[in-house]
């Protein structure tokens, strides 16, 4: 039997609810009781070849979203030449293990096409887009609880009085891009909710302030437009140092309006960075298990929140390992589960918020 083979008879068996060792559920479990989902995003291809990795995901996952292989380059990286293995495999194990799948990202200025320079003009740009998202949302039309349709597309700094990023698709598409990438989302999947997902937006700080009110204002106005548009994407990639900043009344002022306008709301990447915490552990994980503790408790006071996701799982594969490296160099402890798949406090904080969430309609 080959390796790949190997593994897929591994896959196939459909894994227990619970580790055998653990007396407790899973977070899903948690989750379920408040009518939430839990999960998080899912490295290729970590899912397919690590195994303690991918039954930590059938425990305490009730939905998942790749966290790259459904972005443009990685899904398009020529053109007309599309990649699914990988989002097909993940989409395969969640219908095995009984979860939803979100799908990141229709479009977005990072991890954009390579080739997307020698598009010439607008008309081939649009042409270019609606193939893209037709065949990409199209392939799994009717089993995407969400898509990300657009991700990050306002950065205030940019001076623009929309609030809008500079990016080549603006200057290629002009302003409607949005508009366009929702509407054509729409006609590849109905039923999928279409989600606008953004980040720096937790703190109450000027910065972050602004960027709320020019994110509203762009929710408002594809609302206006009637726009097909569902729900938003609060990111929420935090950090222990920044956190002081952190109010919960802004928070939920800031759901309260979006929730207002008829959309659902999803936390879609929570992690907690420590890079500024000492490195004793215990007192560490203490202190990012508050943060958690704090942030979500505030969040599922709205009851518009109907997802919660973090970005990775375990601390043995995050973004933040390099991208917030420790300044003693230790490995970060960001996650609910540490490298060996072990429960951390982390863990705990977001099962005690869940227990504590007001209840929902699922
Ligand atoms: O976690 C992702 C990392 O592996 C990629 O290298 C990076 C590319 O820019 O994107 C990371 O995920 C991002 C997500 O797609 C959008 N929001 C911010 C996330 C962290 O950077």
């Amino acid at each position: 039997m080959t390796r790949r083979t190997a593994l897929a008879g591994a896959l196939a068996a459909t894994f227990p609810a619970r580790n055998a060792d653990e007396e407790e559920p899973g977070l899903r479990e948690y989750a379920a009781r408040a009518g939430l989902l839990y999960g998080a995003a899912a490295a290729w291809p970590v899912l397919r070849d690590d195994e303690s990795y991918a039954r930590a995901f059938a425990q305490e996952c009730s939905i998942l979203v790749p966290e790259n292989v459904l972005k443009m380059g990685p899904v398009q990286p020529e053109p007309g030449a599309f990649r699914f293995e990988p989002a097909d495999f993940m989409a395969e194990f969640c219908r095995r293990h009984d979860m939803r799948m979100r799908g990141h990202t229709l479009l977005w200025h990072q991890q954009a096409w390579p080739w997307l320079k020698t598009i010439a003009d607008a008309q081939e740009a649009r042409k270019r887009l609606e193939e893209h998202i037709l065949t990409v949302a199209g392939r799994y039309r009717g089993s995407m609880h969400s898509w990300d349709v657009v991700n990050e597309a306002v950065h205030v700094p940019d001076g623009r009085q929309d609030g809008l990023r500079k990016t080549p698709f603006l200057e290629l598409l002009g302003s409607d891009y949005v508009e366009l990438a929702f509407r054509i989302a729409h006609d590849a999947d109905p039923q999928a909710k279409l989600t606008y997902n953004d980040y720096g937006l937790d703190y109450d700080t000027p910065g972050q302030e602004s960027k709320r009110q020019a994110v509203l204002r762009l929710l408002r106005h594809l609302k206006e437009r009637e726009v097909p548009i569902h729900a938003f994407g609060m990111q929420a990639h935090l950090d222990w140092a920044e956190f002081r900043h952190f109010n919960p009344e802004t928070l939920q002022r800031f759901f309260r309006e979006i929730a207002e306008l008829g959309l659902e709301i999803y936390i879609t990447e929570l992690d907690v960075s420590d890079r500024d915490l000492p490195d004793e552990i215990a007192q560490r994980d203490e202190a990012i298990a508050k943060v958690y503790h704090t942030y979500l408790t505030a969040a599922l006071a709205e009851r518009a929140v109907k997802a919660v996701l973090t970005w990775g799982l375990t601390d043995r594969y995050t973004w933040l390992a390099t991208r917030r490296q420790r300044p003693s160099g230790t490995p970060v402890r960001v996650l609910p589960l540490d490298r060996d798949y072990r429960r951390k406090p982390a863990w705990q904080a977001i099962r005690d918020a869940f227990r504590t969430a007001p209840a929902r309609d699922g």
